[in-house]
């Protein structure tokens, strides 16, 4: 009736929905194809964005949809994201009920090692979980550039009694074999479910495109554990949300399937932002964008910030050096504490605390933090890594092949550079 259609699209019906729902984010991934920038941290803690890590989308887009009872799984390198999030967000609590909330892998059970599918990774939780009483539960991939309004896609599950609800993207068919891609009847009813097939169906009427799951699912408490611990016990499953668990349950239940477009904060020329940066060429991209005038991802968007932990630093400074050479950025991106004398940065995104010598020279570049340019260096289409000191004279992005003899150079000639690869050994410190 009239009166529960008004409820349901009121601010308390949301209200309602997020103090019942607890969300976990999946943050154990080791994400290889990031290469050497995952060697010593998982992919969620790599930083983007020159101040932000991967991990603070997800969690923001929970805080700012007003999901504000999470978990983070970890695993794999945990220990730089177990400490930021520790630093960054340690404003929930628990005082409202609030919190975010560590859970490494423990390996609580008596079987094999730590976590193995995703799906195992939460039932190994599942006491945790069961603790906070939830109705509903939001599992989300720590992995993923987006801003989303999570309250929409819960409402969207509620609506349509189902089980389970998966939020799903559009994209180009030939591209969609590195995803789930779903099948789906009129009301949005999955009817199909293939994880990362070799010959992914076409969406009905659009022969170009395929609908693919964001590995953003809605479970019912009751309904999840009741299955994890079915797949638990069933020994043919690897216990994995899209090999195991979705399969199983698409000709079973009600599993539905959700648009991401319907829940976006961020759309860009009319297609919701979603960025796997699972690649260096991915990750320069997406690092580089920012730096445009109008980026697809907005940053600045009072309504939808996204949260982080930073230490305290004194502003950028650009400075003429003693020979009275201009210390200068353009179309660029500077954040705190970075210095750049006597050098010029050009449509580069500089990290905090990086230091640019005279006479160098710095383009289309993303420099993590800490970073110190010698002088006379000149570094082009590089990805610099944290912490690394860039020797005097160092010419980068001219000649791939000289490169590739010391550091790694992505198809699309983009140069990543690691303190291993300008010679530490962590073997001598
Ligand atoms: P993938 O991203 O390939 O596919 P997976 O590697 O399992 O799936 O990672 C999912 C998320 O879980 C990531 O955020 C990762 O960091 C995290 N993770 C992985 N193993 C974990 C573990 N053992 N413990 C804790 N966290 C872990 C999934 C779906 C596809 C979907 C894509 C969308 O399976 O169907 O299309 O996500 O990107
Ligand atoms: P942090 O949390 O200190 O900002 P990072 O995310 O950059 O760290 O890296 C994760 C962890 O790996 C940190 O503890 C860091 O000290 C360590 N680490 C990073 N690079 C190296 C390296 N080249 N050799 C040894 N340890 C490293």
């Amino acid at each position: 009736n009239e009166s529960q259609a008004e409820y349901k699209t009121s601010s308390r019906f949301h209200n309602n929905i997020s103090h019942e729902t607890l969300a976990l984010i999946l943050a154990g991934g080791r994400g290889s194809r990031l290469h050497q920038m995952t060697d010593w941290r998982a992919k969620p803690a790599v930083p983007f964005g020159g101040k932000f890590r991967i991990v603070d989308f997800p969690l923001s887009n929970c805080v700012n949809s007003g999901f504000r009872r999470i978990g983070v799984v970890t695993q794999y390198k945990a220990q730089s994201l177990i400490r930021h999030i520790q630093h960054g967000w340690s404003f929930l609590d628990g005082r409202f009920k609030e919190f975010v909330e560590l859970l490494p892998a423990q390996q609580r059970t008596v079987e094999e090692t730590w976590y193995q599918g995703t799906a195992d990774a939460v039932f190994q939780n599942i006491d945790i979980l069961l603790r906070h009483n939830a109705k509903y539960v939001l599992i989300l991939g720590g992995d993923h550039i987006y801003k989303m309004d999570y309250s929409k896609l819960l409402a969207e599950h509620i609506e349509k009694c189902a089980d389970m609800t998966v939020s799903c993207l559009e994209i180009p068919l030939q591209e969609a074999s590195a995803f789930g891609v779903l099948g789906v009847n009129d009301q949005r009813q999955v009817t199909s479910f293939a994880e990362k097939p070799a010959h992914p169906v076409p969406m009905p009427g659009q022969a170009g495109k395929a609908l693919v799951s964001m590995g953003i699912y809605v479970f019912n408490a009751d309904f999840l554990y009741k299955q994890l611990i079915r797949d638990h016990q069933d020994h043919d499953s690897s216990h994995d949300f899209g090999k195991d668990l979705i399969p199983y349950l698409v000709p079973r239940y009600r599993v539905f399937a959700h648009r991401f477009m319907n829940s976006c904060v961020n759309m860009s020329s009319g297609i919701p932002y979603w960025r796997d940066v699972g690649t260096v060429d991915a990750y320069w991209e997406a690092n580089v964008d920012l730096i445009s005038v109008t980026p697809q991802l907005n940053l600045y968007d009072d309504d939808w910030p996204i949260w982080t932990h930073q230490e305290q630093l004194p502003p950028a400074k650009f400075v003429f050096d003693d020979d009275d050479r201009r210390g200068q950025a353009l179309d660029s991106s500077v954040s705190g504490g970075c210095i750049i004398s006597g050098a010029t940065v050009r449509r580069s995104l500089l990290f905090s605390n990086v230091k640019v010598n005279s006479y160098s020279y710095v383009e289309d570049s993303v420099i993590l933090p800490n970073v110190e340019i010698g002088r006379h260096a000149h570094l082009q289409r590089v990805v610099v890594e944290k912490q690394c000191v860039i020797p005097e004279g160092l010419t980068v992005g001219i000649d791939p092949e000289e490169d590739r003899k010391r550091f790694y150079v992505t198809e699309k000639g983009i140069t990543l550079i690691t303190s291993e690869m300008l010679g530490r050994d962590i073997h001598k410190i």
